[in-house]
């Protein structure tokens, strides 16, 4: 359908178009903080809030640099755990205890401005902003800036695909996807945005996981986000992880990508890391690494860490939709992918 709205051509090429205003009230209409607007971003069809398209630009003209490390999800599949193991690979192997801020703020996320909502301001300014960049302008832009100071080598998070990102982010910088099959994603997911203050997620895990699979999640389709990185697998600059294997594996899974993070661990340092970021070890590190106060009291960031904990909650109905859904996106993934169905 076409949409009525503005469309706006932008510097990677993409065309942001407003959804129509009828998708967008039923597409959010269990997000009771929802205000902002949402646009589709052709080719690709993701799903953005609409003052993504103000930021899009600043995102990808960023200079980032040789020593830079990229950690590129979808939503829920391992960017806080991805993270925490990089920085401290990186910058604290010995657990010495090198200064840290909450992972939110260390450092803030790409797209962090327009990611933030409900907000009453248009943009949000992250509250580590000031004290990183005094007498600092927000209006330039708040992550540019707090990444301009953010000591070496920087450890970006960001939810976009890879043709959102800077332009030139595999020649110049090391970037680490981190996947997880589509039925944890979910239901973890779900979870998050049920409980999480600032979306309050109304409706089922039926209605939710319809959204997903139609795409209208923020930064879906969740498909292709994998697919984009799936093809540059063996890029030398991309180290492609499943959450699965990181789990089931993990001794192999941080050797690899202390080897791809060129930082020559020893046995105890990578033993020590392994420890500090195990998944009990973090969950009770909640409040410092600022994901605690985030939550209602029913939800909890660290919610299981495992997987397979769909099991306890996706209906077989929908566990057999997600299945369909599945066997339809993966044909061209090739052999070495997961997540096939058979
Ligand atoms: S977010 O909000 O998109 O940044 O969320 P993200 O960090 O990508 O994903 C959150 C899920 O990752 C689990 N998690 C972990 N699992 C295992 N080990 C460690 N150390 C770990 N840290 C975070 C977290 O519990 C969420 O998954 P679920 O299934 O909800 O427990």
């Amino acid at each position: 359908m076409p949409s009525s709205g503005e469309t706006t051509t932008l510097a990677s090429g993409h065309v942001a178009v407003p959804l129509e205003e009828e998708d967008e009230k039923r597409i959010f209409r269990n997000f009771p903080t929802f205000t902002d607007g949402a646009s589709r971003l052709n080719p690709g069809r993701w799903l953005l809030l609409k003052g993504f398209k103000d930021v899009a630009d600043r995102i990808y003209n960023f200079k980032l640099r040789e020593s830079d490390v990229v950690i590129v999800t979808f939503p829920k599949s391992g960017t806080t755990w991805s993270q925490e193991v990089v920085w401290s690979m990186l910058h604290d192997p010995d657990l010495k205890g090198a200064p840290r801020s909450p992972l939110m703020d260390r450092p803030p996320y790409l797209e962090m401005e327009v990611d933030q909502w409900p907000t009453e301001v248009k943009f949000f300014v992250p509250p580590l902003f000031q004290a990183m960049c005094p007498g600092g302008d927000a209006s330039r832009g708040t992550v540019v800036q707090m990444l301009e100071v953010e000591k070496e080598p920087r450890v970006i998070k960001t939810h976009l695909p890879l043709s959102l990102l800077p332009r030139d982010t595999l020649d110049k910088a090391k970037v680490v996807y981190v996947a997880r099959n589509p039925k944890d994603l979910v239901t973890s997911f779900y979870e998050f945005s049920r409980t999480i203050k600032r979306l309050q997620f109304q409706g089922s895990l039926a209605e939710f996981a319809d959204h997903f699979m139609r795409d209208e999640l923020r930064y879906c389709p969740y498909w292709e986000h994998l697919r984009e990185a799936w093809q540059k697998r063996n890029h030398p600059n991309l180290h492609f992880i499943f959450f699965e294997d990181l789990k089931k594996d993990s001794v192999r899974e941080y050797r690899k990508l202390a080897g791809f993070l060129g930082s020559k661990l020893s046995e105890e340092q990578l033993a020590r890391v392994m420890e500090h970021t195990s998944f009990s070890s973090m969950k009770g590190r909640d409040e410092a690494l600022g994901k605690s106060d985030q939550m209602n009291s029913e939800g909890s960031f660290f919610r299981s860490g495992q997987t397979g904990s769909w099991k306890q909650k996706l209906s077989h109905d929908l566990e057999s939709k997600i299945d369909a859904w599945t066997k339809e996106n993966v044909a061209d993934f090739g052999s070495d992918f997961k997540y096939f169905i058979s």
